[in-house]
């Protein structure tokens, strides 16, 4: 099912708060003291516009309100998460959600509209309208690529980090599971590409943002991952950018790329298959940081060796590096432009099942597509297997409100 446009921006408007921030500013302030009796955790509500009377309050979602429905007033979000205020039971979202933000000092009032017939607390804005990973769809390939295939089913799968800290595995079917429960935030480098660990199943690389040190998560070859392991001690927060690349080497292990924010030079730190990266070797003397985006897409141009996609912001350029061994060729032009509208580059080998790689891309608020625009519209570009690109089109539209997809 595919939602449309119009619904879409009725939601991202509550979902941004436009409906709440719509509905404060009516009535006398309440007085003070009613705000404290709404106790921590709990959403409270009144049937009169300024929180004097019965109180109703909860600290679970309600599917329906009983004698309270239709008649919240005046409402405290006393919790540290979103409450969604929809109009009809059931949390049915027909009339579409406003969302209140978490308030956990609980000094916020707001004013509703007596129309409320059921209430949900959720850790992200967006699960008042949507669930809370998106919609990913993927065709299995004739061929396994050896990575964007985190369960082994020759199917592109995607991981979702969302705004709680939680990660979400997409097998490709539009479903999702909960693969990481909570803590994800921590970290401000999230790669895969393949088995770095030598057990021959796709594993995840993470940067802990307060400490540069680099993590190895192991994949389970279901989706999952297993107990993680330090692979790289500190420092790499130095690096703007690490790539999960495929093997460049050329010594049949998956291999890391990285640029140095204060150089802008581009290392290769070869896979060794224990999951820790081996020496280092220099294979870009400068200039990396004229490009914002970076993906390891695997073989795009059909020689057999893995490439590089890169964004120029500069001119909005999509541009081809074609792997050598240990070294890039000069880069080919694949995008004339406007690519500045793309958030995320998702590199996952064949997503469409004719056994050339693809390209999959999210958007930024000022992107106008065929049936989606702005934020979180997720287009699938079909590679041709010659480096180039066939025109890219919308798959789906609900990554918008996330923290991460890789
Ligand atoms: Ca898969
Ligand atoms: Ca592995
Ligand atoms: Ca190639
Ligand atoms: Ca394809």
């Amino acid at each position: 099912m595919r939602i449309s446009p119009l619904r879409r921006l009725a939601t991202m408007a509550a979902a941004l708060g436009l409906t709440s921030l719509g509905l404060l500013g009516a009535g006398a302030a309440p007085a003070q003291a009613a705000i404290s009796d709404c106790p921590s955790g709990y959403f409270c509500a009144w049937k009169s516009d300024n929180g004097t009377g019965t109180m109703f309050k909860t600290s679970t979602d309600k599917a329906t309100l009983g004698t309270w429905d239709n008649t919240f007033r005046s409402v405290v979000n006393h919790t540290n998460k979103y409450a969604c205020l929809y109009d009809e039971p059931n949390h049915d979202q027909a009339g579409g959600a406003s969302v209140w933000d978490p308030d956990p000092a609980g000094t916020e009032w707001g004013y509703s509209h007596g129309t409320v017939s059921s209430v949900r607390l959720v850790l992200t804005s967006r699960e008042c309208d949507y669930r809370p990973y998106p919609r990913w769809y993927s065709t299995p390939t004739p061929q396994a690529a050896g990575f964007g295939d985190l369960n082994g089913d020759r199917r592109a799968d995607v991981l979702v980090r969302d705004k709680a800290g939680r990660l979400w595995f997409l097998p490709g079917d539009g479903t999702g599971k909960l693969v990481g429960s909570s803590g994800w935030n921590v970290f401000n480098g999230l790669v895969r590409h393949g088995d770095f660990s030598g057990d021959g199943r796709e594993d995840v690389i993470a940067r802990e943002t307060a400490t540069g040190k680099l993590w190895l998560y192991p994949g389970t070859g279901t989706g999952t991952l297993g107990a993680r392991k330090l692979i790289g001690n500190g420092g790499w927060n130095a690096m703007s950018r690490l790539v999960g690349y495929g093997d460049l080497s050329d010594d049949g292990r998956t291999d890391l790329l990285a640029v140095e924010k204060s150089t802008g030079k581009l290392w290769l730190y070869p896979g060794t298959g224990s999951g820790t990266p081996g020496a280092r070797k220099l294979i870009g003397n400068g200039g990396w940081n004229a490009v914002n985006a970076m993906v390891g897409a695997g073989d795009m141009n059909g020689d057999g060796r893995p490439d590089l996609i890169a964004r120029e912001p500069s001119t909005g350029k999509l541009w081809l590096y074609p792997g050598r061994t240990g070294s890039l060729g000069a880069r080919v032009l694949v995008g004339s432009g406007g690519w500045n509208v793309m958030a995320d580059f998702l590199g996952l080998g064949d997503v469409t099942g004719d056994g050339h790689g693809d390209l999959a891309t999210t958007t930024h608020s000022d992107f106008v597509g065929d049936g989606c625009r702005g934020v979180g519209c997720q287009l699938g570009y079909q590679g041709r297997g010659d480096g180039t690109l066939d025109p890219g089109q919308v798959v789906s539209d609900d990554w918008h409100h996330l923290n991460g997809v890789f």
